[in-house]
């Protein structure tokens, strides 16, 4: 995409998802939404693991969804069968979402009413990650058979990122992937992000992967109590 844009049209382009992200942001906030997109390659599991994810957080706590595909409805429909509200973005020939798309769907205003909003993005290691929609954390999921070289080979997303998730980790004894390599190349882009190792078949990491959610969406709401404007 960016080959044929020249530099200066692609920085306005990116100043103006920018500004209607931070816009986003204030929308999350005033609800006390806590805003999460997921990102990846093709296929890594974002879908499997929300079914797994927004099941193991009911009742006590509620999600929506808007899922990102360039054309249907599948995993819009895998969720929804979870009772969960979900928008479908269908970006068409655009191979991310970004913060228009979302700000079109917000501006309605009852996906809010939830604690947890997770937004799938287009399956894609590149675009997502120069696209940020407002999010309070992003996270990037990594299945072991994709392989422990593509933090160095998509270095843009790892570096930009609050948490990797290596995922299918049931597969490991069938495929090459050295997860201490993989936490490495990671480490050298972002000394912050927070490592985790899933599974949605054995259930490896599920209550970790849980347990930070539910903490840093209880760290916004403190933020967020009266005479702590910090957060907002
Ligand atoms: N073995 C194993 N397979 C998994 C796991 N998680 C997901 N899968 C399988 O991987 C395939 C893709 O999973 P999805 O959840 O659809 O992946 P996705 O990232 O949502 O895919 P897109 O939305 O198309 O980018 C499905 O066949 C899943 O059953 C896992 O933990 N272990
Ligand atoms: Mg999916």
């Amino acid at each position: 995409m960016h080959e044929s844009l020249d530099e200066h049209m692609l920085e306005r382009i990116l100043q103006g998802n920018q500004d209607l992200a931070n816009h986003n942001r204030e929308h999350f906030d005033e609800s006390g939404i806590f805003a999460i997109n997921l990102m990846s390659a093709p296929g890594a599991g974002k879908t499997s693991l929300l079914e797994k994810t927004i099941s193991s957080l009911v009742p006590k706590w509620k999600s929506s969804v808007i899922e990102g595909d360039m054309v249907g409805e599948l995993d819009a429909a895998r969720l929804r069968h979870l009772g969960t509200r979900v928008k479908q973005i269908c970006t068409g020939r655009s191979c991310h979402l970004d913060a228009s798309m979302l700000a079109r769907e917000l501006h309605n205003g009852h996906f809010l009413d939830a604690d947890f909003l997770f937004i799938e993005n287009v399956g894609n290691l590149v675009c997502p990650a120069e696209f940020p929609l407002g999010e309070h954390k992003r996270v990037v999921l990594l299945s072991v058979s994709e392989g422990d070289d593509k933090p160095l080979k998509y270095p843009i997303i790892f570096r930009n990122c609050d948490a990797v998730l290596f995922t299918k980790c049931d597969l490991l004894p069938y495929v090459n992937f050295d997860r201490t390599a993989a936490s490495e190349h990671i480490r050298t882009l972002n000394a912050d992000a927070d490592i985790f190792s899933i599974s949605v078949v054995n259930d490896e990491g599920v209550d970790e992967w849980l347990e930070w959610l539910r903490s840093k969406a209880r760290e916004k709401r403190e933020l967020r109590q009266p005479g702590n404007r910090s957060a907002l």
